[in-house]
C-alpha cells in the first residue's frame, strides 16, 4: 500500500476513538442522572476527526478547541483524570476545576484550554503559528471549528491572515451539517466550506470525517505542507453528530432519512471494521481495548470523586501570568 500506516498509528487511533466514545458515554449517563454540574456537548460521531489529526502531531504542536473540547482534549493526549476531575469541578482537573466541559486544556501536552466562542480560537491558532515562525520552531498549531464558526467575520480574517504571513497551521473544520438546530444550508450558499479556501488563496480539501484512516492521510499532508514553511491549509471533514447539540436537546429539527443514513456510519464500528479486515484487529484485541479502556474510566471517575473542589479564596489563583 502506499504510504503505509504504521499498525502502530492505526492501533493508537482506534484506541483514542473508543476512550472518547467511552469517556463520553459516561459523561452523558452522568449528566442525565444529575452527577455532572454544567451542560454537555458531546462529540460523539466525530471521533475519527480528532483522533485522524492529532495522530500527526507532536507533543509540542498546539490544539485550538470548542465547546465540544473533550474529544480534541483526549485525542491530543490530556489525561482522562484530569478531563473528568475538570468536568466535574475539581482542583485536581486540567483547569483546576476553574474551567469545566467547555474549556478543557493542558499546555503541557499542547492543548490550550478551549474556547467556547464560536471561531473564538480560530486567531489564536493563527496567532501561535506565527509565534512559531517568529521563534523558528518546527511545530504546526490546529484549530479545530464547527461549519457554523465559518459565518463568523473572525473566521475570514484569521485565514486570510494565515495564509499572506504562510503560517503553519490547518484549520479544521468539522462539518457535522449543524449549528445548533440551524442546518447550514440556511446559513451557506456554497456546498463545501472548503471552497472557501480559494478565497483566501490556501487549498481547500474535502475528507469523509467518518474514516479515520482518510482523515489521517488528509491531515499528514496539511501537516507536512504547514511544516516544510508551505502555509495553512483548510481541510473540510465531513461528519455528523451522533446526539443533540447540548444537554437534553432531542434533535426534533434533523430529517430522519438524513440521521439514518449517517448514524449507519458510526466511525467507531467503521474503523474497527477496517483494521479487522487488514488483520491488524482481531475479536479478543477488540474486547481487550474495551475492558482496558472501561477500568481507565472507573479510575478515572473514582479519581475525580475523591478530589476536592476549589476553594473559595483561592478563586483568583491562576488566572494571571506571574
Ligand atoms: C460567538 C458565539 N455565538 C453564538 C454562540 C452560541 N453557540 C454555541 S455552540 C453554537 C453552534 C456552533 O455551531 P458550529 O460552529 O457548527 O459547531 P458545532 O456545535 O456543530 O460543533 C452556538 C451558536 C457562541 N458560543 N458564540
Amino acid at each position: 500500500m502506499e504510504n503505509r500506516i504504521s499498525s502502530k498509528i492505526l492501533l493508537g487511533m482506534y484506541r483514542k476513538m473508543v476512550e472518547i466514545r467511552q469517556f463520553e458515554d459516561t459523561v452523558h449517563f452522568m449528566f442525565l442522572e444529575g452527577k455532572l454540574p454544567g451542560t454537555v456537548h458531546l462529540y460523539q460521531g466525530e471521533e475519527a476527526v480528532a483522533a485522524g489529526v492529532c495522530a500527526n502531531l507532536t507533543r509540542e504542536d498546539v490544539v485550538l478547541s470548542t465547546h465540544r473540547a473533550d474529544g480534541h482534549a483526549l485525542a491530543k493526549g490530556v489525561s482522562m483524570k484530569a478531563c473528568f476531575a475538570e468536568f466535574f469541578g475539581k482542583t485536581t482537573g486540567c483547569c483546576a476545576g476553574k474551567g469545566g466541559a467547555m474549556h478543557l486544556g493542558d499546555m503541557s501536552v499542547g492543548m490550550l484550554p478551549a474556547i467556547a466562542i464560536v471561531a473564538g480560537g480560530v486567531p489564536i491558532a493563527a496567532g501561535c503559528a506565527l509565534s512559531f515562525k517568529f521563534r523558528k520552531k518546527n511545530n504546526v498549531a490546529v484549530s479545530f471549528f464547527g461549519e457554523g464558526a465559518t459565518n463568523e467575520g473572525v473566521w475570514h480574517e484569521s485565514l486570510n491572515m494565515a495564509a499572506v504571513w504562510n503560517l503553519p497551521v490547518i484549520f479544521v473544520c468539522e462539518n457535522n451539517l449543524y449549528g445548533a438546530s440551524t442546518h447550514a444550508t440556511k446559513v451557506m450558499k456554497i456546498k463545501d466550506v472548503a471552497e472557501r479556501a480559494a478565497a483566501y488563496g490556501m487549498p481547500g480539501v474535502v475528507v469523509d470525517g467518518n474514516d479515520v484512516i482518510a482523515v489521517y492521510r488528509a491531515a499528514a499532508e496539511a501537516v507536512t505542507r504547514a511544516r516544510s514553511g508551505n502555509g495553512p491549509t483548510l481541510l473540510e471533514c465531513k461528519t455528523y453528530r451522533r446526539g443533540g447539540h447540548s444537554r437534553g436537546d432531542s434533535n426534533r429539527y434533523r430529517d430522519k432519512e438524513e440521521e439514518k443514513a449517517w448514524l449507519a456510519r458510526d466511525p467507531v464500528v467503521i474503523a474497527r471494521n477496517k483494521l479487522k479486515e487488514t488483520g491488524i484487529l482481531t475479536d479478543p484485541e477488540i474486547k481487550r481495548i474495551d475492558e482496558e479502556v472501561k477500568a481507565q474510566i472507573d479510575e478515572a471517575i473514582a479519581f475525580a470523586g475523591a478530589s476536592p473542589f476549589p476553594a473559595p479564596e483561592d478563586t483568583l489563583e491562576g488566572l494571571w501570568a506571574e
